[in-house]
């Protein structure tokens, strides 16, 4: 079977600043939590950011990378300690011009530039007054954001305001493994809502400074659970409609109240903030790799247990081991689940979708050929992305407005508290030598691309 994408479909890549970047002491840039998480102990053999990919310093050579796969887009972040790197100074136009090189630097190899504004690199001198747990933060990056969109104006194709905002309020404040790692369950809530908030503002910044040009988007990572049917309604809940329902309906669920009234009374929503929030978005970006299988527990204990078991936040909901095959993260490997999410949100949103980000971590392993050249015959991985990619055309086929694809990633990169022992890429990266191999699926991927239809 062929599924055949159109021909205004996006095929593109994805990746983040903090993951790519490295140069984190240069050209003004301050610290962020990232910097300070990653050198504090809290990741795989105590990798940081410092380096990572040195996009930085090679951002001309993997654009052209980009060229060579063909994308029609390119989905990248701008890091707020690159801006606002003074703490209410002004902005820094050494940061500005690096992110307009990238944004003239696609849009010359006629590349749609997608810019996230925030993936997570919180400047640590927000983070020193709370971070996501102090409402001002949401300003301060609606601040941010009105000072980005107003340097790369309508050269950006898609202006997304948060990447995964689940995992800056549940994973960082809920759960340990990432910035800033509090493990206090119900200090969740006051950071999704902080986000939401931002979200809002963000909006409203971008269209303020831009017009009505470029597309406005947020990118969640949904929690597509299986399981008993209490479990996965609170998932659904906590982790979904916390942020689907306030952002596209302009309203929290009443049911979500009622489902944390032990955890926290939600005094941080203020008059009118769900007034700010519920802004007109062009299309929704969804970040997908796995599903999960849940279960109601005794719980609630505090501080949570291993987050890997329980979902962060709320303590009752027990994630159990998923059937395989799965990836090197663990993640079980479900492309049905991709199919009836989309389907799902879109019968009950009915907002355009986008993959932002979907792919593997494979245990790939780099080869010379006889000939001396090198290769990565990452086989899983093409075959993880095929199937997710028919499961997409599946709920295209049944009326699902997708409008594009984001592969994750790009090129191998730190993966947050796993540092650099997973590797996403589908370009290989020898983080000795900073040498970039394609590996066999960025070859299928570029095939898929030009033919825009995957066999
Ligand atoms: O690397 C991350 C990315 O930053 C956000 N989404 C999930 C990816 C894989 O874990």
């Amino acid at each position: 079977m062929t599924a055949t994408f159109p021909e205004d479909f996006l095929f593109g890549t994805a990746t983040a600043s903090y993951q790519i970047e490295g140069a984190v002491n240069e050209d003004g840039r301050c610290p962020s939590i990232w910097d300070t998480f990653s050198h504090t102990g809290h990741t795989l053999n105590g990798d940081t950011g410092d380096v990572a990919c040195d996009f930085y310093h090679r951002w001309e050579s993997d654009l052209d990378l980009l060229a060579d796969l063909g994308v029609d887009a390119y989905r990248f972040s701008v890091a707020m300690p690159r801006i606002m790197s003074v703490e209410g100074g002004e902005p820094n136009p050494a940061g500005l011009d690096f992110y307009e090189r990238i944004v003239d630097g696609l849009l010359a190899r006629g590349i749609k530039p997608i810019v996230t504004l925030y993936h997570w690199d919180l400047p640590q001198y927000l983070g020193d007054k709370g971070g996501w747990l102090n409402r001002d933060t949401a300003y301060r990056v609606a601040e941010y954001t009105a000072v980005v969109a107003r340097r790369l104006g309508d050269r950006v194709h898609t202006y997304t305001t948060l990447n995964e905002p689940w995992c800056s309020s549940y994973l960082s404040f809920g759960g340990t493994e990432q910035a800033p790692g509090l493990g206090e369950g119900p200090l969740s809530f006051p950071a999704v809502h902080h986000l939401n908030l931002a979200h809002g503002l963000m909006c409203q910044a971008v269209r303020a400074e831009v017009g009505e040009g470029p597309e406005l988007s947020v990118t969640l990572n949904l929690q597509f659970a299986r399981g008993d049917a209490d479990a996965v309604h609170r998932t659904d809940l906590i982790a979904n409609r916390a942020f689907l329902d306030p952002m596209l309906r302009g309203y929290y669920p009443d049911e979500l109240f009622a489902a944390t009234r032990d955890l926290c009374d939600w005094s941080f929503v203020k008059d009118g903030d769900l007034e700010q929030i519920h802004q007109p978005i062009d299309v929704l970006g969804l970040n997908y790799y796995s599903t999960s299988l849940v279960t109601m527990s005794e719980r609630p204990q505090f501080p949570q247990p291993v987050c890997a078991t329980t979902f962060p936040g709320c303590g009752d909901i027990d994630w159990l081991p998923t059937e395989g095959p799965h990836t090197e993260m663990g993640w079980n490997i479900d492309p049905d689940g991709l199919h009836d999410l989309l389907v799902r949100v879109w019968d009950e949103y009915r907002v355009p979708l986008v993959v932002t980000e979907n792919g593997m971590a494979c245990k790939d392993e780099l080869v010379v050929e006889p000939d001396g050249t090198k290769a990565v015959h990452d086989a899983d991985r093409i075959d993880y992305l095929r199937r997710h990619f028919e499961a997409a055309a599946r709920a295209m086929d049944e009326g699902v407005p997708l409008r594009g694809y984001f592969v994750w990633s790009l090129m191998d990169n730190f993966e947050w508290a796993f540092g650099y022992s997973k590797r996403f890429g589908i370009t290989y990266v020898d983080y000795e030598t900073q040498e970039r191999t394609p590996k066999d699926s960025f070859n299928w991927y570029h095939d898929v691309i030009r033919s825009r239809s995957v066999a």
